[in-house]
């Protein structure tokens, strides 16, 4: 009897304690089925299939809490080959799950499935998911929203509502086929049709209107916008009209709040912002459209909407007012907000920025071009067709992953001398380099790096072919971004600039068109990690490579086994 009044009692006891707080709660697991399937989807008044999740565009959102473990179980029902990628996720020692094509996992063939173990640890806020293999990412992507703990709250306050804004595209041709053909011609792919707001092209377009996107607020509150790029090629800029915003959080991680008047966001970046309804009750556009710094590339230059209705009874102006937004080519506005973003730096939320540097890389991005292939007419510049590089290297796809390879000690799939330093110094952003200097080295190379190793890597874009900017982004890290800058880093003078308080933490940055950007962060997570540049055209032609983050000697610093479901080539 005594012994179960006492555990009645202990029982009660947790009980209040988990109540009250005092102690986290244990991280929960979330299972979640994906169903990768084609679906019939209208948008600018025609219908076609499009690759879905579950039927959905966008795709599901998932929502889980800081230090959970999400298990999705993918089954392939489409037509081809994909895998699943959930950027911004650092999944600590299990790379089995982060999805890249012949890095890290065979792609799943039609037919099949895979289990995916997604593992969060301190990531809080906005990432999302997307496919990893060819262009399939155009309409298979989705939201991942991470709250925080049980016990602890925003560093901001608590909002009214959250709502995810998608940045999308749609095309009128079918993906894959707008891809085949510029692998093909070797030239620029075609364009989008539209830009989309949560799937919805908006008023601007013809018979989109009522389908527009629309949030309802209440005069006098705040709601959180959970914004994702997930747009194929282009850096968007987005705004509200009438209404300032303040953002407080990217890529999965807070910042100070930034009051400002628009966003600029690239290709796999996520802004989480607030919006006070502050203003006359009316109906607002928001708005987004692209930025494009290379005058030689066609872009989509059409804008979408979504609207803000405020609650109550007025007559809303009709149109509704729209936004102003930076002119197409506002390097100087895409610049001074990325460069405007500060880690929040608080006691709750440190910054651990590496001082000390063992590990310096050197790395330079470029547009190239190659010799079009005998059989073939290619249309890119000179009859060529277009290639890109890191370090001058074009990446080649292997035949088994990566990380397999690595895993199981296979030899002959990758070489481990990827360059630390670019094997030809010149002058990075000269108005016109040698042609010969155009033509990158086919190969796959991997960057072994010594776990626990500080690391800082600076980024020079070049201006081979055309300078462009290229949204860099890490697979397995996020990094701290100290540093950035128009034209040649100089390794003498712009460290003596660097941002070691409070730099954000990121894991998509954009390196400006002939500029660098340095970033540093602790390789203390040991596995395969792709890095590429998140323009799809680019990735498409090379622009990525392999890090190896050795083994550490303790047990927790070991990559874990894989799962028995691994996808085989
Ligand atoms: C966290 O709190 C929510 C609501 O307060 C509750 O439903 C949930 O079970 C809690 N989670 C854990 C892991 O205790
Ligand atoms: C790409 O655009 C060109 C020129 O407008 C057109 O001829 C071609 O059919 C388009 N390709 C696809 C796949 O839609
Ligand atoms: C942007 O384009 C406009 C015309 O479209 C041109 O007048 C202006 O010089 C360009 N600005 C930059 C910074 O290239
Ligand atoms: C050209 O030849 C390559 C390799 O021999 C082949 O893969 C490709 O399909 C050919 N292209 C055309 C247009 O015939
Ligand atoms: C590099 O090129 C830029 C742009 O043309 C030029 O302003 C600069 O003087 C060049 N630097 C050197 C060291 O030649
Ligand atoms: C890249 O490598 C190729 C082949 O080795 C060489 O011809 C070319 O000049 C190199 N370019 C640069 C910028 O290093
Ligand atoms: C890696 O670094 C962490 C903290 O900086 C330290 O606790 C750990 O012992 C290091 N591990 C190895 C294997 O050096
Ligand atoms: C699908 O992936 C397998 C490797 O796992 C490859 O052999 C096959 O060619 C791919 N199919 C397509 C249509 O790309
Ligand atoms: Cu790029």
């Amino acid at each position: 009897m005594g012994s179960m009044v006492m555990k009645f009692l202990i029982l009660q006891f947790l009980g209040f304690l988990l109540f009250e707080g005092f102690i986290h709660s244990e991280a929960s697991i979330i299972r979640h089925t994906f169903v990768v399937k084609e679906a019939p989807y209208t948008r600018l008044c025609s219908t076609k299939n499009i690759l879905t999740v579950n039927g959905q565009f966008p795709g599901p959102t998932l929502y889980a809490q800081t230090g959970d473990t999400i298990i999705v179980d993918v089954q392939n029902k489409g037509n081809q080959n994909i895998t699943i990628h959930w950027h911004g996720v650092k999944m600590p020692r299990y790379p089995w799950s982060d999805g890249p094509e012949f890095i890290t996992q065979c792609p799943i063939k039609p037919g099949g499935k895979f289990s995916q173990k997604i593992v969060l640890s301190d990531e809080e806020g906005t990432l999302w998911w997307h496919a990893h293999s060819e262009w399939s990412r155009a309409t298979v992507h989705g939201a991942i929203i991470i709250y925080p703990k049980n016990g602890t709250t925003y560093p901001f306050p608590k909002p009214q509502a959250e709502v995810p804004l998608i940045l999308g595209e749609w095309w009128k041709s079918d993906i894959q086929e707008v891809m085949e053909e510029f692998m093909e011609n070797g030239r620029d792919p075609n364009n989008s049709d539209a830009f989309l707001i949560n799937g919805q092209p908006g008023d601007l377009y013809s018979c989109s209107r009522p389908d527009t996107f629309k949030l309802t607020v209440e005069y006098g509150k705040i709601y959180l916008l959970r914004m994702i790029n997930t747009v194929m090629n282009n850096i968007l800029f987005f705004s509200v009209a009438n209404h300032q915003i303040t953002v407080v959080g990217t890529d999965g991680s807070y910042t100070k709040p930034l009051k400002t008047s628009y966003i600029a966001i690239s290709p796999g970046q996520t802004i989480d912002f607030l919006l006070e309804a502050n203003q006359k009750p009316n109906h607002y556009y928001m708005a987004a459209r692209a930025y494009n710094s290379a005058p030689a590339v066609p872009f989509d230059t059409t804008t979408t909407t979504a609207i803000i209705q405020y609650e109550g009874n007025y007559r809303p102006s009709s149109p509704p007012p729209l936004p102003q937004l930076p002119a197409f080519n506002d390097t100087s506005a895409l610049t001074s907000f990325a460069g405007s973003l500060r880690s929040l730096a608080s006691k709750d939320h440190p910054v651990n920025v590496p001082l000390k540097i063992s590990t310096n890389l050197f790395f330079t991005l470029s547009i190239n071009t190659l010799p079009c292939a005998s059989n073939n007419t290619c249309e890119g510049p000179g009859g060529n067709r277009l290639s890109a590089s890191v370090n001058n290297i074009t990446l080649q796809t292997t035949p088994i992953d990566i990380l397999e390879a690595y895993y199981r000690q296979i030899n002959g799939i990758y070489g481990t001398d990827f360059p630390k330093f670019p094997p030809l110094a010149f002058n990075y952003t000269a108005a016109s380099l040698p042609v010969q200097l155009r033509t990158p080295r086919r190969a796959t190379e991997v960057r072994m790096i010594q776990y626990n190793s500080t690391v800082e890597l600076v980024f020079q874009g070049t201006n081979l072919v055309a300078g462009v900017d290229h949204p860099m982004h890490l697979h397995g890290y996020s990094f701290y971004v100290v540093g950035w800058g128009i034209g040649n880093f100089d390794k003498d003078k712009d460290p003596k600039n660097y941002n070691l308080v409070d730099p954000p933490l990121q894991n998509t940055f954009a390196v400006p068109k002939n500029g660098w950007a340095a970033i540093r962060f602790k390789a203390d997570n040991p596995g395969v990690w792709f890095m590429h540049c998140h323009f799809e055209r680019h990735v498409s032609w090379g622009m990525g490579m392999t890090f190896i983050v050795t083994n550490g000697n303790h047990p927790d610093a070991k990559i874990l086994p894989p799962p028995p479901d691994m996808p085989r080539c």
